[in-house]
């Protein structure tokens, strides 16, 4: 075993990446540079995605689905193995629809007094494992997601909105996490992205690469997880760097 816990000899190994900010720019397309990065590593491991983003965005991300072993979008929730569907949950099913329309109102409503730089449409996506609210509306060009970035560092709309939304309904066990650049994840606990770890019980290695591995980060659970060997990157071309340094397989 070398000093990154790889083990040469074979064992069951999965290695897992966050997408936006890890494998791609966020909501950006996957680069030819690490395809090749990922291909390489796939002849000696299986891989997998888990992001909080939907099935569909995620396809418009990395083309190809079936250059991963899985494919966990919204968290793992949803679960993708070879192309099959082999888990699903929702969170229709677990918090019940009067629940879920009295937090959507309360949550529009707060989101109608807020002043912002502009606002756009789409500002609750229902998807069916977790709520993303948006609070300057999910059809925003690329040029305006980052103009609101930088304007929500500063400003701490999301966190500020969070903190509301957190004290308000303490008693339905949500979690909330900010894992983009326009708007937040709303999800019951224990459904962040280490959800997606009970369907590796029987790998002897899981490894995972996040950016947003830091505490509130969409990747900070299943990165502290004991299940897991977890690297922080800081971007895409991190991500190919350390795959290399830790898998010596890699060019
Ligand atoms: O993968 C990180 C996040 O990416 C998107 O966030 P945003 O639109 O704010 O950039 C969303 O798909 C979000 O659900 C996801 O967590």
């Amino acid at each position: 075993m070398d000093k990154n816990g790889y083990n040469r000899m074979k064992q069951k190994t999965i290695v897992l990446f966050d997408l936006d900010g890890t494998l791609t720019v966020p909501r950006n397309m996957i680069k030819d540079d690490m395809k090749h990065t990922l291909k390489k590593l796939r002849s000696v491991h299986e891989i997998g995605i888990v992001s909080g983003s939907d099935l569909s965005k995620l396809k418009e991300q990395i083309g190809n689905e079936n250059n991963f072993d899985y494919i966990l979008p919204e968290n793992g929730i949803i679960g993708y193995k070879n192309g099959k569907q082999i888990f699903a949950n929702s969170i229709q099913k677990q918090l019940g629809d009067e629940t879920l329309q009295t937090f959507i109102n309360y949550a529009l409503g707060y989101m109608s007094k807020l002043i912002l730089p502009f606002k756009r449409g789409t500002f609750i996506e229902f998807r069916q494992g977790l709520i993303n609210i948006a609070p300057p509306g999910r059809n925003c060009s690329q040029a305006e997601r980052d103009e609101f970035e930088k304007y929500d560092k500063i400003h701490q709309v999301r966190t500020k909105f969070v903190e509301d939304l957190r004290q308000r309904f303490s008693d339905l066990g949500l979690v909330f996490s900010i894992g983009g650049q326009i708007s937040f994840d709303v999800f019951p606990k224990g459904w962040d992205k280490s959800f997606c770890l009970q369907h590796f019980d029987t790998y002897d290695h899981v490894y995972f690469f996040g950016d947003k591995t830091m505490e509130g980060g969409n990747d900070h659970e299943i990165f502290i997880h004991p299940r897991t060997k977890s690297f922080t990157v800081v971007g895409p071309e991190d991500t190919q760097k350390q795959i290399k340094e830790i898998f010596p397989v890699s060019p």
